[in-house]
């Protein structure tokens, strides 16, 4: 009962928080901040997450966040958390590029504190009106039509994706592995959205996305939607995703080995 509210819930806050950051974006001098190396937000960022969590709050007032943009108001436990990215591919976002969406997931602690249960995950790009969403066991949809993974098995006709960390070191790791990669695939690509990258191998218009440094913002949502879809998501060792491991894997399942074996880190 409370999943599917909480589903229907997390849809239309994803709509309406979509529409929010759309206009921002069509229509603002967007006011930008640095927030550390190669790391910047902008107020529709913060306009963003305010908007989710007052309307969490309203509606489920013992649910507690874990959120990109820091709100020390806001509670950390629940019985549900809300794994929030108020706008994933902010750089896109701030030159005014479209490929940028918001992501939400409502997940289960558990007692290990890097590691939350997504049961239900929305992930809207805004421009194109396009909403990814799953329900734990009950499969995923994008704008409410069932998705799968692609059925490609073999590296040399996968279309593998990728983005690139702010940190020189995650960035030489990256590097190293689009450098090993590239020869063994048909071929790659690096769109700036990792929520939007894992949607996209949900449903099938590629094949894998990795990436070296992820938050739990970053992937709750498209981790539950690539699992719903018939995919795997684990860490580049191949290990259950964790908050303080960052190093992230989704596949349509046939080629997950392959990409391990190809990158760094395979046994972290
Ligand atoms: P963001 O837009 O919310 O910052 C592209 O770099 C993708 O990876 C984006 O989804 C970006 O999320 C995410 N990301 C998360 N951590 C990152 C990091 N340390 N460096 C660069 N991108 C990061
Ligand atoms: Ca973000």
């Amino acid at each position: 009962m409370e999943q599917k509210q909480i589903a229907e819930f997390a849809k239309a806050i994803a709509l309406e928080t979509g529409e929010l950051i759309r206009d921002k974006w069509n229509n603002a001098d967007l006011k930008l901040s640095s927030k550390g190396f190669r790391d910047i937000v902008t107020d529709a960022d913060i306009a963003s997450q305010k908007l989710v969590t007052e309307r969490v709050m309203e509606a489920f007032p013992t649910h507690g966040f874990l959120s990109e943009e820091d709100d020390g108001s806001l509670p950390t436990e629940g019985d549900v958390i809300w794994v929030i990215d108020p706008i994933d591919g902010t750089s896109n976002f701030a030159r005014k590029s479209p490929l940028f969406c918001v992501s939400i997931a409502a997940a289960r602690p558990t007692d290990d504190p890097f590691v939350v249960k997504p049961f239900v995950g929305v992930v809207y790009d805004p421009v194109r009106n396009e909403l990814f969403f799953a329900s734990d066991g009950s499969g995923a949809t994008l704008n409410d039509r069932p998705i799968a993974v692609s059925t490609v098995d073999t590296l040399d006709s996968a279309i593998i994706s990728f983005d690139w960390p702010r940190q020189p070191d995650i960035r030489q790791t990256t590097l190293d592995t689009v450098t090993n990669t590239i020869h063994n695939v048909k071929t790659m690509r690096s769109i700036g959205s990792a929520a939007l990258g894992l949607c996209y191998v949900a449903c099938g218009r590629l094949d894998g996305y990795f990436n070296y440094h992820l938050s739990p913002w970053d992937v709750a949502a498209g981790e539950l939607i690539i699992k719903e879809a018939g995919g795997r998501f684990s860490d580049m060792a191949g290990q259950p995703w964790r908050g303080d491991v960052k190093t992230s894997l989704g596949t349509n399942g046939l080629v997950h080995q392959s990409v391990i074996d190809l990158g760094q880190n395979k046994s972290n």
